[in-house]
């Protein structure tokens, strides 16, 4: 051991779990840029990554091709009652979980080490960290969380002897037999795979793929799965959400959290550069928010994360140069195209795809091939603090004050570029009834409408009827320092299939709208489902945007609107008796606003 960890649960959980999975060797993660460099050499020579030549001290890899994104049907919360667990979440019994996962354990990292991640969600001492510790036998893994998160010795030296830590316990589930060759990737079966967690003991126990989410226990498991059912226990909030600050031409400061699902352009938002003469935006965090209330009474959030597990395709300088930007060093790359020159690239990256290259599978590529040269969930992992637009604040251990709250979803009809919400119950009302359409980036059929309440329908880590009760909870006690709600949506179309509204940093417009409604500078009109702004409300100065577009952009069409209603009833069906009466309410109030 590199050092020695006072904490004795640490200790001994350590010691159990080498018992259990039978490591050649145990490593405790130093955290140390000697650790990161010798474990990518070590990866390199094993033929597992690849250095790049065009940028410094960057990786890519290549996954098994059944190992690509995080896995929703091999995710488990395990509570002590299933309805705990609710509708949107496969649930199974703890201890039958536990025994089918101790027996995939036995022996598990046989031939392989062993590796202690301590780590932080949140800056190291701030008041809303809180600590973790990955044990995990993939080196990729412990890259990735040293740029994820912070880690390593430190951690454990903030620890205390009778601290609490989440344990997450992940392997690859790929034990290595005396004198058996690696693979590049090696990971278990689909039917071996368990993303499982124990909400009840602050418990993760990942077994099977090394990809993303499903691997890197910090995100997805702990930082919003478990982190939700520890905030609703606690009185805090645990948000997929972005963060971000926009100053306006006077200096005034507001911070927005966003709540987008998958494919709604999140992390562009949170690094967005304003279009709009004057204002300046800075990101703060472009996955997950967590929130508490301050000794002022407002809500403070803080980034949980210290990096950014970008999706790779579709980035380009126009649609994200500061994310362009980020990944230019320091970098690992996953399921991206190599180029001849050492570089490399992927669709949507805005230069020319390259006359031949490696695609991500390791196979010759050429424009024209049948499949697209990265893979449609290829990955940059690049630390925050090498974004341009990071804020100066953004690892301030109290958080920022959040003014307003934003949820959207990419609809091509019905929903208007944006709409404020009544009140906070209706703001709620809004977040639980949030929809997207499917694209082709989503597994799936393209175009079809699901609903994904509060961008959180695949990481609340309990009953997501409840989960909409202590938002409530949240506004009762926020009072009237709670943040105003907003929907947004960039994505209307016009009946020809031609986008209405040209998104990117001409959302700061959108953004600008709100900040003056929360200082009372601009009027709105009241409809059936919000606020809206007037046509001429919007500041488009240098946009040339014909008048039919906004026209169409902020029209409520109530037939629409009606047929609407159905498929939120459905929606809301699922919850049963445990949906808030509140909710029902918002869904009676706006039928018949509709109606009348
Ligand atoms: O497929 C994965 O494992 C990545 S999913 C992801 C990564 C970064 C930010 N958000 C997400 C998401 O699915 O919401
Ligand atoms: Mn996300």
């Amino acid at each position: 051991m590199a050092y020695e960890a006072k904490n004795r649960k640490l200790r001994e959980w350590v010691e159990e779990v080498a018992t259990l999975c039978h490591p050649d060797e145990v490593h405790w993660c130093d955290g140390s840029k000697a650790e990161y460099d010798l474990l990518m050499a070590q990866m390199v020579a094993a033929g597992a990554a690849i250095p790049l030549e065009k940028r410094r001290n960057s990786f890519l890899f290549r996954s098994d091709p059944s190992d690509v994104a995080r896995v929703e049907d091999r995710t488990y919360i395990s509570t002590p009652n299933e309805e705990d667990a609710g509708p949107t979440n496969n649930w199974v019994a703890e201890d039958e979980l536990k025994r089918t996962m101790l027996n995939l354990y036995e022996g598990c990292m046989r031939g392989r080490t062993l590796y202690v991640i301590p780590f932080s969600m949140g800056p190291l001492g701030s008041p809303m960290a809180k600590i973790g510790v990955e044990i995990t036998d993939s080196p990729y893994v412990v890259c990735n969380m040293q740029i994820m998160t912070r880690i390593g010795e430190k951690v454990v030296e903030a620890l205390g002897e009778d601290d609490e830590f989440v344990p997450c316990l992940h392997s690859i589930g790929a034990p290595l037999e005396p004198g058996e060759e690696d693979v590049p990737w090696p990971c278990a079966p689909m039917e071996k795979k368990y993303i499982s967690h124990f909400t009840r003991e602050n418990l993760i126990w990942s077994f099977g793929s090394g990809y993303g989410g499903n691997a890197l226990l910090g995100k997805k498991c702990f930082a919003l799965r478990i982190a939700s059912a520890m905030a609703r226990r606690e009185g805090w909030m645990a948000e997929h959400m972005l963060i971000l600050r926009l100053i306006s031409p006077k200096g005034r400061r507001y911070h927005i959290a966003a709540a987008f699902p998958s494919a709604c352009g999140k992390t562009n938002l949170a690094m967005l550069q304003p279009a709009i003469p004057g204002w300046k935006a800075e990101c703060i965090g472009d996955d997950i928010a967590w929130m508490k209330i301050g000794p002022d009474g407002r809500l403070y959030a803080i980034n949980p994360e210290a990096g950014f597990f970008g999706v790779a395709p579709g980035t380009s300088y126009q649609s994200n140069p500061m994310a362009m930007e980020t990944c230019k060093e320091n970098t690992i790359l996953t399921n991206c195209a190599l180029t001849d020159d050492g570089d490399i690239w992927w669709e949507g990256m805005g230069v020319p795809a390259p006359a031949h290259a490696i695609d991500w599978k390791g196979r010759d590529w050429s424009p024209g091939s049948a499949e697209p040269a990265a893979h449609p969930n290829a990955r940059f992992t690049a630390p925050a603090a090498q974004c341009p637009a990071i804020s100066s604040d953004w690892e301030k251990p109290d958080g920022v004050p959040i003014d307003i709250f934003i949820f959207g979803g990419r609809r091509s009809g019905v929903v208007p570029l944006v709409t404020e919400a009544l009140d906070w119950d209706h703001g709620v009302f809004l977040g639980a009834t949030a929809s997207s359409e499917t694209t082709a980036a989503n597994i799936g059929e393209v175009g079809k409408l699901r609903r994904d309440p509060f961008a959180m329908q695949p990481f609340c880590g309990y009953n997501m009827a409840d989960y909409f009760q202590h938002w409530f909870e949240m506004g009762d006690r926020l009072g009237d320092k709670a943040p105003r709600i907003f929907y947004v949506n960039w994505f209307r179309k016009t009946a020809e299939g031609e986008w209405l509204w040209p998104g990117y940093g001409d959302n700061s417009r959108v953004l600008a709208w709100m900040c003056e409604r929360v200082e009372g500078e601009v009027e709105a009109g009241e409809t059936p489902i919000g606020y809206l702004p007037g046509e001429s409300d919007l500041d488009l100065g240098g946009l040339d945007l014909p008048p039919e577009n906004i026209h169409e952009l902020l029209r409520v069409d109530i037939e629409a609107w009606r047929a609407e209603l159905p498929d939120i009833e459905q929606h809301f069906a699922r919850f049963g008796e445990r949906l808030p009466a509140r909710l029902r309410d918002q869904l009676s109030g706006l039928r018949e606003r509709l109606e009348g």
